[in-house]
């Protein structure tokens, strides 16, 4: 490695028990080191601060994402399943499936879910309201309303679908280390490895939604009949733990925060901003990786091609040299600009989804709700990649 800045050495561990369980005084303290830290621990480079995690985002000619967006080394270490064709290819490659997912999950064709959406959104608060003014937010809402609409718009059919939330849960921590939370889930995951895979074949597939829409410009020749399956195992894979982390951080957020719901109650037109602030705050993806493909300077520090770098996602996402009062749920803020979503060519291409999602189910508890706040403690659940939560009891007062 030639250096040309200081590179201060850390033993902080990311993925270790301690780290996951609160990372915000380790990746403040990462971030506040330095620019560039050193992780002794994994070998790799880390970055925190806004404007590199932006620029490192943007920069795909240097910094690669084919050789995997996790701690291995996809030019070294075999993938545990085959590469996602969109989120661990680079430009040629990248481009037809990205393309071609970008339209599916478009807000223009998002339209056409909207109404159901919102009928289910509101089915589902009223079912939970009916059994009382006190429930567990993740299990009743952020679980429950992605379950209810996500796997009908792919097109799964009815059986298996409990393997949803295990599968992503697993894809997730296999950006970490191979030890650890990968290695005790390792045992079970192979019945769910070959459900899903069995999902994204056509004959599997309803007639209409995300899922044969892929099939079909596979027909139109977009993309390959290989990259088909792919495709779909990348919502699979993206599309559920993501969005049930999402939605429970915005939930937390309003129960939490002084005045948040009184202030969406008067303007529910600030709901996909309140959603938008959450991503920031709590940052659901927390990292992901890159790997150089030439020497590449962060910040005066010159890295060699073939090393990994790590960027925080969440500590770009409170850097005080981008946001005022960085820790703060704020709805005056413009949350625009957080890389919750990434940012760039693989920015998240499930995010309208992923906001359709949460408005819905939060602008449906928003009619039918005064007052929500904290029921008992919040407890997450632990993953090397996402900032799951595991409970987060609330008490509602019903309008
Ligand atoms: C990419 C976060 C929901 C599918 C990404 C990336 C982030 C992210 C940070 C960038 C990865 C990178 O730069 O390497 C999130 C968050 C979500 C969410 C926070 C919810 C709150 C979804 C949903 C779907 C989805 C609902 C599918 C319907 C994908 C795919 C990619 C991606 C396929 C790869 C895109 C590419 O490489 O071009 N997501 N995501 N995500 N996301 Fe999401
Ligand atoms: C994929 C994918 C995309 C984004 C996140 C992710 C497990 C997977 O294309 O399979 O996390």
């Amino acid at each position: 490695m030639t250096a040309t800045a200081t590179v201060p050495v850390s033993d902080l561990d990311p993925f270790s028990p301690d780290f996951l369980a609160d990372p915000w005084p380790f990746v403040t303290e990462i971030r506040e080191l330095a620019p560039v830290v050193h992780l002794e621990r994994y070998d790799v480079h880390a970055i925190g601060r806004y404007e590199d995690v932006h620029r490192a985002l943007t920069d795909w000619q240097s910094l690669q994402s084919a050789a995997g967006v996790g701690l291995s080394n996809f030019n070294h270490e075999t993938p545990w399943r085959p590469p996602s064709v969109l989120l661990e290819a680079d430009p040629p490659r990248h481009d037809a499936p990205r393309h071609v997912l970008q339209e599916i999950l478009s807000p223009r064709r998002l339209r056409a879910l909207e109404e159901r959406w919102r009928a289910d959104a509101a089915a589902l608060v009223d079912a939970v309201l009916a059994r009382g003014d006190r429930f567990d937010a993740v299990t009743a809402l952020a679980e429950a309303f992605p379950l209810r609409v996500f796997p009908d718009a792919v097109g799964l059919g009815p059986d298996g679908r409990e393997n949803l939330l295990p599968y992503g849960d697993f894809a997730f921590n296999a950006f970490g280390p191979q030890e650890g939370l990968v290695a005790e889930a390792a045992p079970t995951i192979g019945p769910t490895i070959a459900w899903i895979g069995e999902q994204c074949r056509r004959e599997n597939l309803a007639p209409e939604g995300f899922g044969a829409e892929v099939w079909e410009a596979a027909d139109r020749g977009d993309i390959t009949p290989a990259q088909a399956p792919l495709m779909v195992r990348s919502l699979l894979t993206a599309g559920v733990d993501t969005t049930v982390t999402g939605i429970a951080a915005v939930l937390h957020a309003v129960a939490t925060t002084p005045g948040a719901w009184r202030r969406l109650r008067e303007r529910p037109d600030l709901l996909p901003r309140a959603f938008e602030e959450a991503v920031r705050l709590q940052s659901p993806v927390q990292t992901f990786f890159r790997t150089t493909r030439v020497p590449t300077t962060i910040a005066g520090v010159t890295l060699e091609p073939d090393r990994k770098v790590l960027m925080f996602l969440g500590a770009a996402n409170r850097d005080p040299r981008r946001w005022a009062d960085p820790d703060a749920f704020d709805l005056d803020r413009d949350p625009s600009g957080h890389v919750g979503f990434g940012m760039g060519l693989h920015q998240c291409v499930g995010q309208h989804v992923a906001r359709l999602e949460a408005t819905a189910v939060l602008g449906a508890l928003l009619e039918r709700v005064e007052a929500i706040e904290p029921d008992g403690p919040v407890r997450h659940h632990p993953n090397n990649t996402l900032r799951g939560f595991e409970s987060l009891p609330v008490r509602v007062v019903p309008a």
